[in-house]
């Protein structure tokens, strides 16, 4: 096959093609994309988008010299295809294969590592000044969408570069959409300013104007400027960018790969921050990308029809009960940052359009607006993954906790969550939050429990609760038809046993039913708890088994350090309950790889046969002695 493509080791080599080439380069890279995409799973629809950003990018700058920052990163399937990578992006998000996102550690190309939206314009601005500091004129590029530019670091980062003046381009890659459609203020500003037609062409007048005037002591150029600013002014009551600062180019169609190379060929010598507004389409090129309400942003692999149908997602499953409750109480509100799908609550949405907020990808902002709701005496349900809680950890210590307010929050994809790989695992939640005063943090079992537990925090109103459930399918359990409350603080047993128990969090809980099993096959006898509250935790039915049996195992999908484990010990030794033996099993101190959830397991060894292993390593290494049991 004779590719285009297949000429590309480098950014160089696209250096000598000629317009109908980089044409025909874009349509080799949106194939190549969807081949692959549709086959590994991935986000498809932003990268289709961004290609003839992404080439003319490569072919104006001069990467890795000239820094390229994306936003996000999701968008960086044909950045990683012309950078060296195109033999192995067959292995993208697979384990040991290319990540889904840029990383510093996979190429000298990846200029920073990303995937939580907003970080372009700070890090690029770092980048800028430390360049200009040491003297050097590589350029900074950053990348950002229209969803990106929601988040509130990205406008720090813009007040900070107007202000600064480093050289510094911002290409805004606006296609409407976040997830799902963007919303909120900013967004309708920017459908205003790219629905300007007239501005649009006496746009492109001056910019004419420009380049046939001859350029006799700049006076040319300042006369056209001033027609500009006047007649921007008429059309657009001041250019919001502008007045930060920033040059403002646009709005150009950032899918006609001439505009955009002469917009980059103009800007590339330009000083101090310019900001090129580019609209584009997401999912360009994929036939059901305009019928998907997503505009495809990720799609999944084919799945094996042979398969059985899997359960209701644990995700599902709260979105249901969400509703339930809402028909129930008027005073439930659900809060997202720009994920109702992801999160499950769009159709709460739907159903109650003026209790949903969707507050764009602001998940500070979304925590404290949530808790202003619950002074007012509504109940607010922030609705997030694990991972992007992190962003708001200030909110919910000094906004949330330290108010004790009865916000609840809801964290899906606590642990591993496969192919998105270390950016997006949800483990540090249990420690960031059980460190928190007043605040109470539990774990379901399985989807069933999952609904009483969110019935609970709703009930509770003496602080802030919070609830986190793994990506992916529930157990397959029946559901209650009654909701009914769940005493806080109160784990549940589930499984005698003589030699060793094992405190099990969340999904842990089945995995150790199984260990349990396995362990008896080797003469040993297992208890299982199911601890439900990582805060506050069952003292009494730790003190009880600990004294009675004088060995815990401890297991959670989330880090060791400041985990579950950690809290069983710090009370165990602040009872003072000596003679007992704590194994503690839960994720090491390190990020986790991107790659299938079970081959993740199988590394960290929570598989039933690694906790049973573990187990029967520590029981067999150095049995409790009979006299250090007491009696139940
Ligand atoms: C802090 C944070 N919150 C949420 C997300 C989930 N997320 C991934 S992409 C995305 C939308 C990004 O929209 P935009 O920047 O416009 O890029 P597009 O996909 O439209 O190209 C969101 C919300 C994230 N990556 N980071």
């Amino acid at each position: 096959m004779n590719r285009l493509l297949d000429r590309i080791d480098s950014p160089r080599d696209l250096k000598s093609f000629d317009m109908d080439q980089l044409v025909g380069l874009c349509a080799e890279i949106r194939e190549e994309i969807i081949e692959t995409v549709t086959r590994t799973g991935g986000h498809l629809g932003a990268s289709l988008g961004a290609v003839e950003l992404t080439v003319a990018i490569h072919r104006v700058f001069d990467a890795p010299r000239d820094r390229i920052v994306w936003d996000v990163g999701h968008q960086a399937y044909g950045h990683k295809l012309l950078t060296g990578r195109r033999d192995r992006f067959s292995t993208i998000r697979q384990y040991g294969g290319l990540s889904g996102f840029p990383v510093r550690a996979e190429s000298e190309y990846d200029s920073f590592g990303v995937a939580h939206a907003g970080t372009s314009i700070s890090a690029g601005l770092g980048m800028a000044t430390a360049l200009d500091a040491q003297g050097s004129d590589a350029r900074v590029v950053c990348v950002i969408g229209d969803g990106g530019l929601t988040c509130g670091m990205a406008f720090e980062a813009l007040n900070q570069a107007g202000h600064l003046r480093k050289n510094l381009i911002v290409i805004l890659n606006d296609n409407e959409w976040s997830i799902s459609k963007n919303v909120g203020a900013l967004s309708t500003y920017l459908t205003r300013l790219t629905s300007a037609p007239l501005y649009r062409r006496l746009e492109e007048d001056v910019w004419e104007l420009l380049g046939k005037i001859p350029m006799a002591g700049g006076k040319a150029q300042e006369i056209a400027h001033r027609i500009k600013e006047s007649l921007k002014n008429l059309v657009i009551p001041g250019v919001m960018f502008e007045e930060l600062g920033f040059k403002y180019y646009g709005p150009i169609d950032g899918h006609n790969l001439a505009d955009v190379l002469k917009t980059l060929e103009h800007l590339k010598h330009q000083r101090g921050p310019v900001l090129v507004h580019a609209v584009t389409e997401k999912g360009k090129g994929y036939p059901f990308a305009p019928t998907s309400k997503t505009r495809a942003h990720g799609v999944s692999p084919p799945t094996d029809p042979a398969k059985a149908k899997p359960s209701p997602s644990y995700t599902r499953v709260f979105g249901d009960v969400l509703i339930e409750l809402g028909r129930r109480d008027p005073r439930v509100v659900a809060i997202t940052a720009a994920m109702p799908d992801g999160t499950g609550t769009g159709a709460f949405g739907e159903e109650f359009p003026e209790r949903f907020f969707d507050v764009g990808i602001a998940e500070q902002h979304a925590v404290t607006f949530a808790a202003g709701l619950a002074c007012e005496g509504l109940k607010p349900v922030v609705a997030i993954y694990s991972t992007f809680l992190q962003r708001a950890f200030d909110q919910v210590v000094h906004d949330v906790a330290l108010q004790s307010l009865p916000v609840t929050f809801v964290m899906d994809r606590g642990g591993l969550v496969g192919d998105d790989g270390p950016t997006h695992h949800g483990v540090f939640d249990v420690g960031y939050l059980r460190m928190l005063p007043n605040f109470v943090v539990m774990a379901p079992k399985d989807e069933n429990e999952l609904r009483h537990m969110l019935y609970t925090q709703l009930a509770y109103r003496e602080g802030p609760t919070a609830l986190r459930f793994p990506r992916g399918s529930g157990v397959g359990v029946e559901l209650d038809p009654v909701l009914r409350e769940i005493p806080i603080g109160r784990a549940e047993p589930i499984r005698d046993g003589d030699d060793v128990v094992f405190f099990a969090l969340g999904p842990m809980v089945q995995r150790c039913l199984d260990a349990a099993a396995l362990l008896e096959e080797d003469g040993i006898s297992a208890g299982v708890v199911n601890a439900r509250f990582v805060k506050p935790l069952d003292e009494e039915l730790i003190r009880q088994l600990a004294e009675s049996v004088g060995h815990l195992v401890t297991v959670e999908e989330a880090q060791r350090p400041a985990g579950f484990g950690s809290a069983v010990s710090e009370l165990l030794t602040d009872l003072g309950v000596e003679d007992v033996r704590i194994t503690s099993i839960a994720l090491p101190d390190e990020f986790i790889d991107h790659g299938k959830p079970a081959l993740q397991h199988t590394k960290v060894g929570l598989t039933a046969e690694a906790i049973a292993k573990r187990t029967l390593d520590a029981v067999r290494i150095a049995p409790v002695p009979e006299t250090a049991r007491r009696p139940a």
